[in-house]
């Protein structure tokens, strides 16, 4: 990188993923010269570190984006929706984690070590995928790109952190209440969520199936530049804090071995195989919570199609579902000299 620095704004700063985003930051040795943050008036008052320093959360409005050159947005489709072009006008890259723009045929939706060339200069929108997308994507690429992936069926286990830091709080106080014997409080689930699963993330479509369900679908798409790419997902949120989990059968056009998928998959940018069943080894939430790579493991033949691989893969979803990715899609433009 070289010895040029950036002003960094992060929109959503006291949320789950805009918290993860400073520390994201501060990690990676991002070269920041200012950083601004920026949340709703609820926030006023609050004060973050960065890099040891004390930064006070400012109110986001109009013309928070003068002089600033890389906003991460994180607070909501509402607020990208409304903020994200202000910003862009103003002259910012935006890298925005919600769903408002990943669709628009105009913004680039990306993974950096699956589709980095997606990435364009100047100012404007690049979106950062759905979490149980980003996941999927990194540990499918190398499979793809050996022996072309006609289908995917995907089944997750998501973490409550993906709902925000209510819902963490949530699953936090039903478990208390259970084991106390009390009737579990319910505010952000439809149903209680502590020592259960609901198979239901994001609203019900006229299809049947789920908004989570059918991000996975198009994003993979749009990911993988294949419209006719077909996925079937089911999403589930289970009582986990961090780290969303999948099950995920591909079929592809051409042969490949179990063998032959972990050794490229060992080899692949972001991935860390962790596949020797015997010794207890394979990927688990907690394993994924707090690193940035995507665990892959229980790899093995699917016996039910000609072409057919079988796997598990676990991510933290606020890092590389979310925070991470955002930040290396900010690294990704300083190395190819576009931001
Ligand atoms: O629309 P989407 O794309 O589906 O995204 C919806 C939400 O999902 C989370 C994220 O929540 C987002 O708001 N999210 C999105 N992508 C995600 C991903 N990949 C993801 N989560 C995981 N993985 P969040 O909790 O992480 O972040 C919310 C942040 O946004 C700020 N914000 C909200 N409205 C705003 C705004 N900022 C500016 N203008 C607005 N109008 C929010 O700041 C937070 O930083 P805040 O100041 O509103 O909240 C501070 C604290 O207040 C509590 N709180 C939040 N909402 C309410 C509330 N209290 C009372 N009533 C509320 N309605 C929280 O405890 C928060 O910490
Ligand atoms: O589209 O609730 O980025 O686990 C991220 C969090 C969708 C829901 C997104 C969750 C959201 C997801």
């Amino acid at each position: 990188m070289g010895a040029k620095s950036y002003n960094v704004a992060v929109v959503g700063a006291t949320g789950a993923v805009g918290n993860q985003m400073i520390q994201v930051l501060e990690e990676r040795n991002f070269p920041v010269k200012e950083i601004r943050l920026l949340a709703s008036a609820r926030s006023l008052g609050k004060v973050l570190n960065f890099k040891g320093k004390s930064i006070p959360v400012e109110e986001l409005r109009e013309d928070s984006f003068k002089g600033v050159d890389v906003a991460l947005f994180s607070a909501g489709s509402g607020v990208s929706k409304k903020f994200g072009p202000l910003a862009v006008s103003a002259g910012c890259v935006v890298i925005d984690n919600s769903s408002a723009f990943r669709m628009d045929a105009n913004v680039p939706l990306v993974v950096p070590e699956v589709n980095g060339d997606a990435i364009r200069g100047g100012p404007g929108i690049i979106a950062n995928p759905n979490c149980s997308t980003i996941q999927m994507v990194v540990a499918l690429k190398p499979i793809h790109d050996a022996a072309g992936i006609r289908r995917i069926v995907v089944t997750t286990f998501q973490a409550v952190s993906g709902t925000g830091k209510r819902a963490i709080e949530e699953l936090r106080h039903q478990v208390s209440e259970v084991l106390q014997g009390k009737p579990a409080t319910r505010e952000v689930y439809p149903h209680q969520i502590a020592f259960n699963c609901l198979p239901h993330i994001g609203a019900f479509l006229d299809n049947g199936f789920t908004e989570e369900e059918m991000k996975m679908v198009h994003e993979t798409q749009k990911i993988f530049s294949d419209p006719g790419l077909r996925v079937c997902a089911t999403t589930v949120r289970v009582p986990v804090y961090h780290g969303h989990s999948e099950s995920v059968n591909v079929e592809t056009q051409r042969p490949l071995s179990a063998e032959e998928a972990r050794e490229l998959l060992s080899r692949a940018e972001g991935v860390k195989v962790m596949d020797d069943p015997l010794q207890f080894q394979y990927p688990m939430p907690l394993d994924a919570e707090g690193k940035d790579d995507t665990l892959v493991g229980r790899i093995r033949q699917d016996p039910s199609v000609e072409n057919g691989l079988a796997m598990w893969v676990v991510a933290d979803n606020i890092r590389k579902g979310a925070a991470s990715n955002a930040v290396q899609i900010a690294e990704k433009m300083i190395q190819r000299n576009l931001l």
